[in-house]
């Protein structure tokens, strides 16, 4: 007797989602030096001289500049760090981050 194998075979296919990545914003105030807002990049987002006057010299004219994108908890990370070196020197230097669209 022959039986015709008619078993559906079901393929599980698993879909992973990406991380959503966030921005971290850099925020103008009046009072930072901007040498020491392009420090700052400089050290916290192994930025060049260059790319870090740009974001500086962006927020300064915008308001705001994106300065990177990361996963949520790297983005928070490095703005807490960033605001928190400005801080330190007793500057109202502010980074924020927020999810990309
Ligand atoms: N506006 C500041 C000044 O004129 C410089 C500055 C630029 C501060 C960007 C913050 O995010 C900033 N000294």
């Amino acid at each position: 007797m022959s039986e015709i194998d008619t078993k559906r075979r079901t393929k599980v296919l698993t879909k992973t989602e990406r991380p959503r990545l966030h921005k971290v914003i850099l925020i103008n105030d009046d009072y930072t030096p901007r040498e020491f807002v392009v420090s700052v990049l400089k050290a916290e987002f192994r930025m060049s001289e260059e790319q870090a006057y740009r974001v500086m010299i962006t927020a300064h004219r915008r308001g705001v500049c994106v300065v990177a994108v990361f996963t949520k908890d790297v983005a928070e990370t490095k703005a807490t760090r960033a605001t928190e070196a400005g801080r330190s020197k007793g500057y109202p230097l502010m980074f924020t981050t927020e999810p990309e669209e």
